[in-house]
């Protein structure tokens, strides 16, 4: 369904209580911060592993922080757009929200939410690797720190952050809207199940077909800024 049709008359038809939504990178795409799967994506040039892995952190701990020493300082030049401010709308306009996003930026922060679960972890934090603090970090890892201290990231293989909260909400809230996912990455991707389970109306927004479109209820194609604020209006009227 095209952007055209967007009229789902949501508030007309439904009055939601609880409403979650799961970002992902194309989201944040908008504000200049590339995607991962996207022809240029982020990965481009760096095998997954060897930057998104406890593994390749071992292996080569500069390498893992200057890719994200890199994308910490991205933060200094990009904003929240539209689809970040529409969200924080949304949040204020209904009884219960939850957002659960995969990005590690800080734009959903900025956009002024407040709910947020960073389930893959933050740019703006690192952790002790032998005493496991976790502390927001704005600049640069220097050298003498790699080995002491790595990017409080989720790398694959490693366990996701706020799992049970995220079930929790998942498994209750009468609308889940996932927005700019290539729904590749678990358990994020799977989390669509939990909403289901509970007969929430399910809302795919993305730029292009996922493969798990079709276990959503409504599937809208188009760019996060154009297509959330509109979404958004229709709930919040
Ligand atoms: C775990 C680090 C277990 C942060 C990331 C086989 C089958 C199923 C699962 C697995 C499997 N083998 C292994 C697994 C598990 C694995 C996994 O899912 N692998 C995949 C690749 C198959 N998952 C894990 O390892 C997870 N952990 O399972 O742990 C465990 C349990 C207990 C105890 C110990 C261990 C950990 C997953 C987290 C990995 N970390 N990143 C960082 O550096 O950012 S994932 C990485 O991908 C990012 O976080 C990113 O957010 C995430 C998902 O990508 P997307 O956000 O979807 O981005 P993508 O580019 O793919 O897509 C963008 C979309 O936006 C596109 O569809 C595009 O069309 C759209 N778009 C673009 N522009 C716009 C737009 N849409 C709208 N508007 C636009 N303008």
């Amino acid at each position: 369904m095209g952007i055209q049709n967007m009229n789902l008359d949501l508030k007309q038809k439904y009055n939601f209580k609880n409403i979650v939504v799961l970002t992902g990178a194309g989201i944040s795409a908008e504000s200049g911060i590339k995607t991962f799967r996207d022809q240029n994506g982020l990965w481009e040039g760096h095998n997954i592993t060897d930057v998104a892995s406890p593994f390749g952190f071992e292996k080569n701990p500069s390498l893992v922080h200057e890719f994200y020493n890199l994308r910490r300082e991205q933060l200094f030049e990009v904003s929240p757009n539209p689809a970040h401010l529409a969200l924080e709308k949304l949040e204020r306009n209904c009884d219960s929200f939850h957002l659960i996003t995969q990005n590690v930026d800080d734009l959903h922060e900025r956009a002024g939410s407040k709910k947020i679960y960073h389930m893959h972890g933050e740019l703006r934090k690192i952790k002790n690797i032998q005493t496991g603090e976790v502390k927001y970090f704005e600049e640069q890892v220097p050298p003498k720190d790699y080995i002491l201290w790595r990017p409080d990231i989720v790398w694959f293989g490693e366990q996701v952050k706020y799992m049970d909260e995220i079930i929790s909400c998942t498994s209750s809230c009468d609308l889940f809207i996932c927005i700019g996912t290539s729904n590749n990455v678990y358990p994020a991707a799977g989390l669509v199940h939990n909403a289901k389970k509970n007969s929430a109306v399910c809302i795919e927004l993305n730029l292009e077909e996922t493969q798990l479109s079709s276990l959503y209820d409504h599937n809208i194609y188009g760019a996060a800024s154009e297509v959330v604020p509109k979404i958004v209006a229709q709930l919040t009227v």
